[in-house]
């Protein structure tokens, strides 16, 4: 069911889509009612990816949102999925998340109850997932909800999206790159061709579109949300980017291929807010960045006034940074700072493997 705040006239909507009209209160104001107009999300789609102009049109629905990160990494929680909770709601929007590696519970139970009543579903992608379970999961969603738009976004979809909607044709859209403002765009129903970072279906044809400036501002991004993971309880690590990107180009890593070697910070006020934010719920945070001491001043500085600052929970940093992004004093506040955990990429002590590498570090230090 979609509100819809159109200044274009209804009529022309309704030998395509509409199934049914409504006249319902409107939740503040009883007595006014507005104009309720049934459309399944499957049809609306296909409308919204139709050549008419919707430039006026947008819709006020609170959509239900659900996330999936689907079977194949037992170990951590999906980081993404926090981020796009979080702007999804700040834009209006129920979300949850389901971590189908969590629970023992049967799989296809856990998504048939899931995707129960849900507008959109993402699901997330790594390599791994791809292989081992995303398709499986799609035909479930689709199964369970054919009228859901089922989205899918993550670091597979970004470097191989186009191949994975050719052999996944339960799948509407997919997003590439970072997802939160597309996915705000998504939901707020501007039509599918003006939106960048996102390829989707159109009769027999996928469409890419431009690709979406890269996020610069990550400061305006709002906190990652975990409160909406259905394994809440045990997730006792508060895991945020500080930093995203890398600009170096290792032959191993798939970051540089990503995000075109740009690597994007937050301000270290910003940090510290959003880790004080987290203080009473969580145990300890991680920054899981690709690279958090490319700046080693900036790394510095965060040490400094986090130590300043009196929060009290202890941090890691299992991503892994270079070796060569480090010094002593660095070394020092960190541990000051309460760093309990670095992981430290050296890959290889052999010389010749180390050189085929091209992480552009010397070996011996
Ligand atoms: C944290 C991390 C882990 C953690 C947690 C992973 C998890 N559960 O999410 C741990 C340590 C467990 C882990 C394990 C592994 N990882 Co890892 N990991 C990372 C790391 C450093 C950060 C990921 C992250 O959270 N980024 C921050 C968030 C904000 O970005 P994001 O996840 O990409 O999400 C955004 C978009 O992708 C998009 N998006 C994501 N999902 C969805 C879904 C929808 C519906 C939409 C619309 C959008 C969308 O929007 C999000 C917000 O902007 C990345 C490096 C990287 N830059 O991606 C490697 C990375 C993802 N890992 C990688 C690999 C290879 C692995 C392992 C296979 C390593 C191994 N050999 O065991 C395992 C297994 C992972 C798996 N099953 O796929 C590769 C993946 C390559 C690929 N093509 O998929 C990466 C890119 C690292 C690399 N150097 O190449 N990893
Ligand atoms: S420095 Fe790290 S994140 Fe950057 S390309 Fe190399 S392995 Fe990837």
């Amino acid at each position: 069911m979609f509100r819809l705040n159109c200044e274009r006239p209804l009529g022309i909507l309704f030998p395509l889509l509409v199934h049914d009209i409504h006249l319902v209160p409107k939740k503040n104001n009883p007595v006014n009612p507005v104009l309720l107009v049934a459309i399944s999300a499957h049809k609306f789609n296909h409308y919204q990816s139709s050549k008419m102009s919707m430039s006026n049109c947008q819709t006020t629905t609170r959509f239900q949102v659900l996330l999936i990160d689907p079977l194949g990494v037992p170990e951590g929680h999906n980081v993404g999925l926090a981020y796009l909770a979080s702007s999804a709601r700040e834009a209006g929007h129920e979300v949850e998340v389901l971590h189908l590696d969590f629970s023992s519970a049967r799989t296809p139970d856990r998504i048939r109850r899931a995707v129960k009543n849900k507008d959109y579903i993402g699901v997330s992608l790594h390599a791994v997932t791809a292989q081992y379970s995303a398709r499986r999961t799609a035909r479930l969603v689709k199964a369970y909800n054919p009228d859901c738009v089922l989205l899918v976004g993550g670091p597979h979809i970004t470097l191989d999206g186009k191949r994975f909607l050719e052999e996944c044709p339960d799948v509407d859209i997919a997003v590439i790159g970072y997802g939160e403002l597309t996915l705000v765009d998504i939901l707020t129903r501007r039509p599918l061709h003006g939106i960048p970072g996102l390829m989707f279906r159109e009769g027999d044809s996928i469409i890419l579109n431009r690709e979406r400036e890269e996020l610069i501002d990550l400061d305006a991004l709002p906190y990652p949300d975990y409160s909406v993971f259905d394994n809440r309880e045990a997730i006792t690590s508060y895991h945020i980017t500080t930093s995203r990107g890398c600009p170096y180009q290792c032959t191993y890593c798939a970051v540089p291929m990503m995000n075109r070697r740009r690597w994007r910070f937050r301000s270290v006020e910003n940090i510290i807010d959003d880790i004080r934010s987290a203080e009473k719920a969580f145990d300890r945070f991680s920054i899981i960045d690709d690279t958090f001491t490319q700046n080693i001043s900036r790394a510095k500085r965060f040490c400094a006034e986090y130590i300043k600052s009196g929060i009290e929970l202890t941090w890691e940093l299992p991503c892994g940074i270079r070796a060569d992004k480090l010094d002593e004093e660095l070394t020092d506040l960190m541990k000051r700072a309460g760093c309990t955990r670095v992981a430290l990429g050296i890959e290889t002590f052999d010389a010749r493997v180390f050189e085929s590498l091209n992480k552009r570090e010397n070996i011996s230090g």
